[in-house]
């Protein structure tokens, strides 16, 4: 078995990669160890960033998100009682959409079977050739090997391509934070985002339809869901988005509950060879700037031109420019999910006097024009190329 490109991974990483080549004529086979169901399910990110609705939008897969994401303009910053919005647009010309990871990956993978692509669900990557390029699989029991000219490695942060970059750097910071994301079956009791500081802890009231609302909660990393009863969480997120004018949350039926550890890391190089790593499997964000699918998909962007410019032209020149380009976006995506988590959240090791800082750090955000454009600018994804 041949391909030209072989994609570990299912994810939007893997799926965008492979339709973004199809439209270059370049073929390429997904392997993917869920099944479909699987992955057309798992509950993730929700906001998408300009530039990656343009890339969705551009290569014909922006019908149904045109349709159903959620054009926004601004956000709110809740502390002490009060909201402060951040107008996004007005600051930055850009906007911002809620539209599921979910629906996404649905659409990708509907455009990619449609089109006669090849994603293989229940095929389980063990190993990755970067050298002499190919990937050893397992499915239904049996062991297979899939030649390529390239290998994309999208199998996120517990895949194995990572594996196969010898003498790979990693930087790794554990924050000592979890989320608890809830999905409930209630209308959202806001228009806009709030992330809300409170002496408790931070919460974040998000969406993914007029009827469906998505919320979060700090919670440590290492509780356990059944410390979280339905009531518990409800009234947790009700006296964190307090306010003083009475603000009021809905609440409704919670259809599906988890909880995440929260963590940066980066791999540097995120190439060897004929191996490139591309989305989760090269790096994580903590995700209170909502940054990991963007870098995902900017990532496969970048991938996608510097294969087409060497099956054209056989020049590698962006090909070796590869991990270069994509790592200064990465590293100002970490150091923005760093700011904005250390900003929301309440660290339970903080001393007094970090506390003090943080509490004036919100002010200053709240109160400075320049201060809130470096907030809008990073999480719009404008200050993101430089
Ligand atoms: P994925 O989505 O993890 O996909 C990797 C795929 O590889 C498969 N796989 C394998 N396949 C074959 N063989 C193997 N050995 C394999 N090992 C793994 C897996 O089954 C999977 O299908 O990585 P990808 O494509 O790089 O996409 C990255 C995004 O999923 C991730 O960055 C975002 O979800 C992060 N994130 C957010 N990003 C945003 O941009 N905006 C947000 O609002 C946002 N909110 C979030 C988030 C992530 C969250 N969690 C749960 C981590 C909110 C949360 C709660
Ligand atoms: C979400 O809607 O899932 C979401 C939105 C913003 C974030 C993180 C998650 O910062």
């Amino acid at each position: 078995m041949r391909t030209k490109v072989a994609i570990t991974g299912a994810g939007p990483a893997g799926l965008l990669l492979s339709h973004l080549l199809h439209l270059r004529g370049i073929d390429s086979v997904v392997l993917e160890s869920r099944d479909r169901a699987y992955v057309e399910r798992r509950q993730r990110a929700g906001m998408l960033e300009q530039g990656t609705v343009d890339v969705l939008r551009d290569s014909g897969v922006g019908e149904r998100l045109d349709r159903e994401g959620l054009t926004h303009h601004g956000i709110e910053l809740r502390f002490g009682g009060t909201g402060h919005r951040v107008p996004l647009t007005e600051l930055t010309g850009r906007t911002v959409t809620v539209y599921a990871q979910t629906e996404i990956v649905k659409d990708l993978i509907a455009a990619r079977l449609a089109a006669g692509g090849e994603i293989r669900f229940g095929a389980e990557v063990l190993a990755v050739d970067a050298s002499a390029p190919s990937v050893t699989y397992r499915q239904d029991g049996e062991t297979h090997t899939l030649e390529c000219d390239v290998i994309a490695g999208c199998d996120g942060f517990h895949g194995v391509s990572r594996r196969a970059v010898p003498g790979v750097t990693t930087y790794e910071r554990e924050y000592p934070f979890g989320w608890l994301g809830v999905l409930a079956d209630v209308a959202p009791s806001t228009d806009e985002l709030i992330y809300a500081y409170s002496e408790r802890g931070f919460a974040l009231h998000s969406l993914r339809s007029p009827r469906i609302s998505r919320l979060y909660l700090q919670v440590d990393p290492a509780d356990d869901l059944a410390a979280w009863p339905d009531d518990r969480i409800w009234s947790e997120l009700r006296a964190r988005f307090a306010t003083r004018d009475g603000w009021e949350l809905r609440d409704g039926p919670i259809l599906e509950k988890a909880i995440t550890p929260m963590r940066g890391f980066v791999a540097e190089p995120m190439r060897h060879d004929r191996l490139f790593l591309a989305g989760d499997a090269a790096h994580i964000v903590p995700p209170t700037g909502a940054k990991g699918l963007n870098l995902a998909v900017s990532d496969v962007t970048v991938l996608a031109e510097a294969l087409g410019a060497w099956y054209d032209s056989g020049s590698a020149e962006l090909l070796d420019a590869y991990s270069g380009t994509c790592l200064k976006r990465v590293w100002r995506a970490e150091h923005f999910s760093y700011w904005m988590t250390t900003l929301l959240h309440r660290d339970p090791g903080q001393d007094a006097f970090g506390h003090r800082l943080q509490l004036s750090h919100l002010a200053y955000v709240a109160a400075s024009k320049a201060a809130v454009t470096t907030l809008a600018e990073n999480y719009v994804g404008a200050a993101l190329t430089l």
